[in-house]
């Protein structure tokens, strides 16, 4: 195995346990190999990040686009430290990252009435145009998702108060994932993909992630492969 670090991202949808196993997975790389690193997006304590923890709060309203660049933004801002750390030999785990950038701005509608009186709802950004902006980033060797269905997100205590926390936006946002799953195992091979059922206990999806991450496939490549490209 090459010395450089894992990177692996933990995606799902909201109340999928990620942050919960992100944790773990962190606890788990630091304890063997003493060198790890736990990262979160969005990261709301810079100043992109206060401008995006109040979107999400509702504190203020932006335009679709200026949002997706922001949360874009607050991943280049990280983006170096990234590369550098992999390359020192520290392995990152990241609860959320560009996959999410997607998922949750192309899942956005517009809606309104058709002339017959029923309700339309049509796509605001491209999926082409969600992915432009992270183009380039370092690419993560896997993505794991934890796959929850709406019913188990429920029995958890629902959704919050943020945006998107709704069923319906949720419903779109996954379908938008199993759409950037089938574009990364078709195109992207340097990105493993896993599913996990996320309704499984904490125990079993942390034992299931760590035997995924204690065997990447070849073993860690050298180079660090960029987002999209
Ligand atoms: N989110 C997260 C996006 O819309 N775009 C992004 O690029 C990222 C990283 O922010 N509902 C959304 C997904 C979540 C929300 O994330 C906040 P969290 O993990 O609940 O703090
Ligand atoms: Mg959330």
């Amino acid at each position: 195995m090459a010395k450089r670090g894992v990177f692996v991202v933990i995606e799902g949808l909201d109340r999928s346990g990620k942050s919960t196993q992100s944790q773990r997975l962190f606890e788990h790389l630091q304890e063997k190999t003493g060198k790890a690193r736990l990262l979160k997006f969005p990261d709301r304590t810079t100043a992109i990040g206060k401008m995006i923890d109040g979107y999400l709060r509702s504190e203020s309203d932006l335009d679709d686009r200026a949002i997706h660049l922001l949360f874009a933004a607050n991943r280049w801002e990280c983006a170096a430290s990234i590369e550098r750390d992999l390359l020192a030999g520290t392995s990152i785990v990241c609860d959320r990252y560009a996959f999410s950038g997607i998922a949750f701005s192309a899942a956005k509608v517009a809606v309104s009435k058709s002339s017959e009186g029923n309700e339309v709802r049509e796509s605001i950004l491209t999926y082409e145009w969600c992915k432009s902006p992270d183009t380039g980033l370092p690419a993560p060797d896997m993505v794991i998702f934890l796959d929850v269905t709406p019913e188990v997100a429920r029995s958890r205590g629902g959704y919050g108060e943020e945006r998107y926390e709704k069923e319906e936006t949720q419903l779109r946002v996954k379908e938008q994932f199993r759409k950037i799953e089938q574009d990364v195992v078709k195109n992207f091979t340097g990105i493993e993909w896993w599913n996990l059922d996320a309704s499984k206990s904490l125990d079993e999806i942390s034992e299931s992630i760590r035997n995924l991450v204690a065997l990447p496939s070849d073993g860690v490549p050298a180079n660090i492969n960029k987002m999209w490209m």
